[in-house]
């Protein structure tokens, strides 16, 4: 009897998906380039499902069903190419590939058009939610023609998360839809953990909280709006106590944050498309200024702080303040990754339902969180809603929290602590809610060093002063 799937690339991702699979009762080839993780995997966990083992590639082809379905879980980059350039010899029209790796969604553009020149599916896939995700049920985020979807569908959807009955998997859009889209959710994981790491700092250097006692906080705002794997983890790892030292675990962790580049990408693509993605931009730059000892060696020796830091008079009051801030803030660094998400679908015509995303974001992902159903419910009221903030709901919320998120925004800046993500996410909410910008400063200082002209207020048309003769405008 042929396999219904197979994987190749048997790394701790591929094999726990490979599990999963078999756990749930599909027959699975497997095969890995090297034979022995093949051979490791069969034998630690052959008796939790119907494994095929296969030692070449080709006999990993032949062992399945046709159309044949192929999951490639290794390296992202040349090694998914270099197992492609393989698998394209050994199948027929009409088989499916499905990179579950970390591709640029460009990769995957180039991939799938390749392989539909010779009939083949390329279905590049994200997937999200680790090691422990990949084995117990990932959020999965498909892309590819909607004919692939047909036969992977039942299959991706019966070892996904579920939340209410519902699996955290859908056919994104064709393409290379699905990788943006988990790019997308890699950039606002990279924002919702700089906004909770500057919750964390305001709430020991402003308010004066230890460790412990912030990590009290955080589990007591996993009861309400803030509910969140994010918060629910931050609670552990800010309780967790280092052995040797007997310190708070986070005080002796070395204070550069690394990244592995996909916050970057969609940082990337925002400034292609235009789209401010502010609270990413500066999640990824924070990171990466962490990371500039030297710079901070240096400026430490030579850069004061404020003469006085105001005493905050009420710890529960400001801790509820960083509460609503860190809300807002969330809120906008959502609605910008979501705007990024539907101006790719536009450039590319992909037509991605974003109450869609929200829904398989609620689980098996990093940035799984109570409020993606509200998110969900906004764009099924009104699909071209033009930023989640003037949904009613996320209106009413960041109106409510305004006081407060100005309150902490001050504080921070009062006391010389450096909160990009909060104020920066603020200065977003200012900057869309104002009737007037500077930007028409800019639109005359273009016109008067380049000649760039202008558009009038009260007037159609494109016009240009003549700044060095006389000052009168003319019709450009
Ligand atoms: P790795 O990213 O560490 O890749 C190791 C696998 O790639 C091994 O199976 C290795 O085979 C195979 N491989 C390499 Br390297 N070069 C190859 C080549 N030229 N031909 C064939 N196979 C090759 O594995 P991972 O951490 O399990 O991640 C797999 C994918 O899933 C990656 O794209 C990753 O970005 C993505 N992902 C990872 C996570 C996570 O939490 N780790 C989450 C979501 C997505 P070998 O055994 O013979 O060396």
């Amino acid at each position: 009897q042929k396999a219904r799937i197979g994987v190749t690339g048997l790394a701790v991702m591929g094999s726990n998906l490979a599990r999963n699979l078999a756990r749930h009762g599909f027959r699975v080839a497997v095969h890995n380039r090297s034979a022995a993780k093949t051979k490791t995997l069969v034998e630690q966990h052959g008796h939790e499902g119907d494994f095929v083992a296969a030692e070449s590639l080709a006999d990993f082809v032949d062992s399945l069903q046709t159309p044949r379905q192929v999951i490639i879980m290794v390296k992202a980059g040349g090694p998914t190419d270099a197992v492609i350039d393989e698998l394209v010899e050994l199948l027929e029209p009409g088989d499916m590939v499905v990179d579950g790796g970390n591709a640029h969604y460009a990769d995957t553009r180039r991939r799938e058009a390749a392989l539909r020149e010779r009939g083949l599916h390329f279905v590049g896939t994200g997937i999200s939610g680790g090691e422990e995700g990949a084995l117990n049920g990932p959020s999965i985020m498909p892309g590819g023609s909607p004919e692939s979807y047909q036969h992977l569908g039942p299959v991706l959807e019966a070892i996904s998360a579920k939340v209410d009955g519902q699996p955290c998997c859908t056919h994104v859009g064709p393409d290379g839809a699905g990788h943006f889209v988990k790019m997308v959710h890699n950039g606002i994981e990279y924002a919702d953990m700089q906004l909770i790491a500057e919750a964390f700092d305001l709430l020991h250097k402003v308010a004066g909280l230890g460790a412990g006692e912030i990590a009290e906080v955080f589990r007591g705002w996993n009861s309400g709006d803030l509910e969140s794997y994010l918060v629910e983890i931050t609670a552990e790892v800010l309780g967790h106590v280092d052995e040797a030292t007997g310190k708070p675990f986070v005080e002796v962790v070395a204070d550069q944050a690394e990244q592995k580049g996909t916050g970057r990408w969609t940082v990337q693509e925002a400034l292609e498309l235009g789209v401010p993605v502010t609270g990413i931009a500066e999640a990824v730059f924070a990171r990466s200024l962490s990371g500039h000892t030297e710079q901070r060696a240096a400026a430490q020796k030579v850069l004061p702080g404020p003469s006085s830091v105001p005493q905050v008079a009420d710890r529960d009051a400001f801790v509820e303040d960083v509460r609503q801030a860190l809300y807002a803030s969330k809120v906008v660094a959502y609605a910008q990754g979501f705007d990024e998400i539907r101006a790719a679908a536009d450039t590319y015509d992909w037509d991605i339902d974003l109450g869609a995303m929200a829904t398989i974001w609620r689980g098996g992902c990093i940035i799984r969180a109570r409020f993606l159903e509200r998110i969900k419910d906004a764009y099924d009221t009104n699909k071209d809603l033009p930023s989640l903030l003037v949904d009613s709901y996320f209106a009413d919320a960041v109106i409510k929290a305004q006081e407060a998120w100005r309150r902490v925004v001050v504080a921070a800046a009062a006391a010389g602590v450096p909160a990009p993500g909060f104020s920066s996410a603020l200065s977003y909410y200012d900057a869309l809610r104002s009737e007037r910008l500077p930007a028409a400063l800019i639109q005359g200082l273009r016109d008067f060093f380049g000649a760039h002209t202008y558009r009038r207020v009260d007037r159609e048309g494109s016009f240009h002063t003549l700044w060095g003769e006389g000052r009168n405008e003319i019709d450009a």
